[in-house]
């Protein structure tokens, strides 16, 4: 019987069981609507004496994912879910929280106020409220604690992971866990607990004793880990203050901590990268009921470096895989490569011998193109050159079936010319890996003119299922990554011949939160590699850049980075970079022969050329369509080229500092290196004097 209905939740009795089932798709938010959907539940609940236990459920694909995000930055609408939480706790009759899916953030806690909580087998609960610069602030940090203890709850909120519905059982997060149907499950649940209305109250639990070392222990990992992010470090402080405050008092200050968090600039540039990396999957003339196509086994050609990285992706996702190679004997490497890259795994005892040998049974290798007759999808990772790309997509094309996808793992080369040289166009894209493939996240899948929108909506859907943040960029030499890199990379070359050091230059950079610097970088890369790549795009070069041979020396000196013991810098046992006067004098020598004079560069000099240098090619790039949205670079640059994440992206930082003052930086470099480096873009022409940023 439907008793009553708001707009997302809807009542129903079974017996003296009241049932609220919510309804708020996609996620089941907790939006406006919910909040005053289930304060009406409680008050029927309540008020009627034949009631005498409260389940609450969602339809739907899962339980609460947490407060609606949409809401954040807008004034707050009661009831607030804080207060929804307070009468959930202070209610007399015992209230059950039925979860599956995933219970998240304010959903989960909810859960945590209701007396009693049953979840699905397959159920998986989190305060994932740090990923978003945020903390729970409706009782997720009072109360956890209280039923898993300290150490566990910490984890929880400062880490903001997702734990399983037996693991959450097994720490008492969980009362009980159900095989079978969640709804009759619970009622059956409720029904006993309404014979003796055992009301439960997660605020009476004392806080278990726990080791207090451990919170100093956890903000040093915290610090390590998390660099320059302040909500982990705030979770540590607030778990430790609600060790010691009355629970009213303790719940005050936790709600008071997020409200200001919401505010603040690193939750603001979370909370944009993940709309960002929602948006980024929703594709230009790409209709969202396009259906992808079905993609059960998949090709890799090129038993090399990447094409094993790749191949180790997909297998790691359970597609069956065959790699092709030219000689029986680099396929036999590639085995035992690929076999390395799990490694690590093994040792950390994540991973068995026996698992890692099922997974290599889905690796299968051949010499011939045959073997690719019935593969949905291969992707091509031969050397980086048109010709014989060319000779690889003809073959392919020969054995492929008609709907089979080719993507090109290319870096550098033309989508359009690769496209042209398979018998069917549409079915050719990119997919662009970065190394080590199977561990970046990034992946820029590229379209070109010709490809069917089904391709695209197929290699996305593809991309998530292997893990990776797919982006979809277009024609563009170097696409977006490796194009914008190109002039940060420039910028770092023209800093050192103006006068600055490698290591000021790397101080700078990983300074602003970049994981390494970039000579640092290049060193673990290898000079050989370094100068192969300048090499190989020198005719496109102006003539500065083709006559700042820094890295041609470095490599003819022997210097060819950590492999050599020595690159920008001398290493030791430890690998920890050491300054050189040996660089000193190279570069000194470079600057006589070049006819420039070292002078005194500030940090902030360094900073802008080497960032706006980025930002002024993104916008040349946004411009020619070549990106669709300033989002998806920042989506590409967070999550391929650690650009700090609470930053937001280049974009997204670029707006923070006001796209009138980046004009005016560029204007400046523009006087100091040259208008053929830092003339401003079109875009940011028209952004500044329409007083707009890039994502207005
Ligand atoms: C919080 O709870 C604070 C409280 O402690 C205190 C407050 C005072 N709100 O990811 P998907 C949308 S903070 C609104 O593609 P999946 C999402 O944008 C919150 N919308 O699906 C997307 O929209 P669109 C703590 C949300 O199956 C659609 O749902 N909770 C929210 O891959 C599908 O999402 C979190 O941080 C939301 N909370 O993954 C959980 N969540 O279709 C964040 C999602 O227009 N959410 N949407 O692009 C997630 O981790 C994943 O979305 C989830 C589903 C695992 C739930």
């Amino acid at each position: 019987m439907n008793d009553e209905t708001s707009e997302t939740v809807s009542l129903v009795r079974v017996g003296p069981v009241l049932v609220a089932t919510v309804d708020n798709p996609p996620v089941n938010a907790l939006s406006h609507s919910v909040r005053v959907g289930l304060v009406a539940a409680l008050q029927r609940f309540e008020e009627d004496v034949d009631c005498k236990a409260l389940v609450i459920r969602c339809d739907g694909r899962t339980f609460f994912a947490g407060a609606d995000i949409r809401e954040f930055g807008q004034p707050v609408k009661e009831p607030r879910l804080g207060e929804l939480i307070d009468r959930l706790d202070r209610c007399d009759k015992p209230v059950i929280a039925a979860m599956h899916g995933t219970a998240l953030g304010g959903g989960l806690e909810i859960a945590l106020a209701c007396s009693y909580r049953i979840a699905a087998l397959d159920a998986r609960m989190g305060l994932p409220e740090v990923k978003l610069g945020l903390l729970p602030g409706s009782g997720g940090i009072v109360r956890l604690p209280r039923l898993i203890g300290v150490p566990d709850a910490l984890t929880m909120i400062a880490e903001g992971g997702q734990i399983g519905a037996e693991a959450a059982r097994d720490k008492g997060l969980v009362d009980e866990v159900v095989a079978s149907d969640l709804r009759s499950a619970a009622i059956d649940f409720a029904q006993r607990l309404a014979d003796v209305g055992a009301v439960r109250r997660t605020s009476d639990l004392p806080v278990p004793a726990f080791d207090e070392g451990l919170l100093d222990s956890k903000r040093a990992e915290l610090a390590k880990r998390h660099k320059g992010l302040k909500a982990p470090q705030i979770a540590v402080d607030l778990i430790e203050m609600m060790t010691v405050t009355p629970f009213v008092e303790a719940a005050a200050k936790e709600y008071a901590t997020c409200r200001e968090l919401i505010s603040s600039p690193q939750s603001k540039a979370l909370r944009h990268l993940f709309a960002a990396e929602r948006a980024a999957l929703k594709l230009e003339d790409v209709p969202t009921d396009t259906k992808p196509r079905d993609v059960r086994k998949v090709g890799v050609v090129g038993p090399g470096v990447m094409g094993r990285g790749i191949a180790a992706c997909f297998v790691d996702a359970g597609f069956p895989v065959i790699l092709v190679g030219r000689s029986a004997e680099s396929l036999t490497k590639a085995q035992a490569a690929i076999r390395k890259l799990y490694g690590g795994s093994i040792k950390r005892g994540s991973m068995t011998e026996a698992q890692l040998d099922e997974r290599m049974t889905l690796l299968e290798t051949t010499t011939s193109y045959d073997g690719l007759a019935n593969v949905d999808l291969v992707v091509e990772a031969v050397t980086e050159n048109l010709d014989v790309k060319t000779e690889v997509f003809a073959r392919l094309s020969a054995v492929l079936k008609a709907n089979a996808i080719i993507a090109t793992n290319t870096s550098f080369l033309d989508i359009e010319a690769l496209a042209s040289a398979a018998s069917r166009p549409e079915n050719v894209a990119g997919m662009h890996f970065f190394n080590p493939a199977n561990v970046m996240k990034l992946l820029e899948n590229v379209r070109a003119v010709r490809t069917a929108p089904e391709v695209l909506a197929t290699i996305t859907a593809v991309g998530k299922k292997i893990g990776k943040v797919p982006v979809m960029v277009g024609r563009s030499e170097g696409f977006v990554a490796n194009r914008m890199l190109s002039k940060r990379s420039r910028e770092a070359q023209f800093l050192l011949e103006d006068g600055a050091t490698p290591r000021q230059v790397d101080k700078v950079l990983s300074g602003f939160g970049f994981p390494i610097g970039p000579f640092a970088l290049a060193d673990l890369a290898g000079m050989d590699v370094m100068a192969a790549a300048r090499n190989a795009r020198i005719a496109g070069m102006t003539l500065r850049e083709q006559s700042c041979n820094i890295v041609d020396k470095l490599a003819a000196a022997g210097r060819l980075g950590q492999k050599t013991g020595a690159g920008y810098y001398l290493y030791g046992e430890d690998r920890k970079p050491q300054d050189d006067p040996a660089v000193d004098q190279l570069l000194a020598t470079h600057r006589a022969e070049r006819g420039f004079s070292a002078r005194e560069i500030s940090d902030e000099e360094i900073l802008e050329r080497c960032l706006l240098a980025m930002v002024n090619e993104a916008a040349k790039i946004l411009d020619e369509g070549a990106a669709a949205r300033p989002g998806d670079i920042d989506v590409i640059w967070t999550s391929g080229f650690g650009w700090p994440s609470h930053l937001g992206g280049p974009m997204f930082w670029a707006d923070q500092i006001g796209i009138a003052n980046v004009k005016e930086a560029l204007d400046r470099y523009s006087r100091i290196v040259g208008e053929e480096y830092f003339k401003p873009a079109a875009l940011i022409e028209r952004l500044a004097s329409e007083r707009r940023g890039f994502h207005d």
